[in-house]
């Protein structure tokens, strides 16, 4: 449940006119910062600025500075409020933001991270403080309880994004405002995981001038699906990339950590590693999958680790621990481990990994 320990920050949009949205590059990202768009203009008396920024592809940090040494390509000019949704990174990044720009910063997001406590950031985060990540199945969610808006197409949209069909059929059961939104219609869901594909297209294809965009866009649609599904661009784009990935899933593991995990090497400049990994995750015999990218960044090497789907009682924590002490960057929910490491100790990484669980 909702309760009162969060502070309220609307007053601050009195008298403000620029705002930043930091946001997740994914559909759930997108559609948050759409509905915290629509939240403020509609309570804000003036015609607000709003730029959007999507950080690099694949980072977690809050690092400003044109991509690719830092990971914020922030137009340079002052904000009276910055918000960061959906976006999961270390609570000292926040902090480091809000002295940067000397504004106050509103995060929602439902990743599991240490919460942040300080004057100046109303941080919003159930799963930080402690709820179930079952409970808040998308930041879309976070926003539509705690700014107590109903069920819309954005927020379902979120929820699509980030559990695509893996939310049903339970969560019409955990969630029965939205299968009321739906008329009870497993097949209408489906439509919105649809649109969600041709949402993500954006950062598969690593567009960062359009990912500044589309946030506006997606809220001009409103979150539709059926809007978003006679978008004929997105669809060519998507296409291309279908054959891309095809491809890289025909093939047979690159190898094996003992009986608990599939290891895939792929070669791509496209962010198309947690998509593999999904894809894999859906299908595999073993219990989890990892995906390894040395060609997304200059020296570094993109991992990604997913549980398979519906395994209980098992996390992603020993790959984000052993990654971190090799001095990697971190990222994920439970079942979903994001890693950014130095070329130099995949090798390293991959042999911890194997000790641990061989
Ligand atoms: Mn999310």
């Amino acid at each position: 449940m909702v309760g009162n320990k969060y502070p309220k920050w609307e007053p601050l949009l009195g008298g403000a006119g620029d705002i930043l949205i930091i946001h997740h590059w994914d559909t759930d990202g997108i559609s948050s910062a759409a509905i915290f768009t629509d939240y403020i203009q509609n309570i804000s008396g003036v015609d607000l600025n709003i730029d959007y920024v999507v950080p690099a592809i694949g980072t977690y940090r809050l690092l400003p500075g044109s991509v690719p040494e830092k990971n914020l390509d922030i137009p340079s000019k002052a904000y009276d409020i910055i918000a960061v949704v959906d976006y999961s990174v270390p609570k000292e990044d926040i902090i480091d933001l809000k002295e940067r720009y000397r504004t106050p910063i509103i995060v929602y997001d439902h990743h599991l991270r240490k919460p942040v406590a300080e004057e100046n950031i109303f941080y919003y985060n159930p799963v930080a403080c402690g709820d179930s990540g079952k409970k808040w199945p998308s930041t879309t969610w976070v926003l539509k309880e705690y700014l107590k808006i109903p069920v819309n197409d954005l927020i379902v949209m979120g929820i699509a994004g980030d559990l695509e069909e893996r939310f049903l059929p339970a969560g019409f059961k955990l969630f029965p405002e939205v299968k009321k939104y739906l008329n009870g219609s497993e097949k209408k869901y489906m439509e919105y995981v649809r649109a969600k594909n041709l949402i993500d297209i954006h950062y598969k294809e690593n567009d960062d001038r359009f990912l500044k965009k589309i946030a506006a866009r997606v809220l001009k649609l409103k979150g539709n699906p059926e809007k978003i599904a006679g978008m004929k661009s997105w669809h060519k784009k998507e296409e291309l990339l279908k054959k891309e990935m095809e491809n890289i899933l025909k093939r047979k593991p690159s190898e094996v950590i003992g009986t608990v995990a599939e290891v895939h090497r792929i070669d791509t400049h496209k962010s198309i590693i947690s998509a593999v990994a999904r894809r894999l995750a859906a299908k595999t015999g073993y219990i989890y999958v990892m995906v390894i990218n040395r060609r997304f960044f200059k020296d570094k090497t993109q991992i990604y680790v997913r549980l398979k789907d519906g395994i209980r009682g098992k996390d992603t924590s020993v790959f984000k621990e052993t990654a971190f002490a090799l001095g990697g960057q971190v990222g994920g929910k439970d079942e979903v481990a994001g890693i950014i490491i130095n070329d130099l100790a995949v090798d390293e990484f991959i042999r911890e990994v194997r000790n641990y669980y061989e």
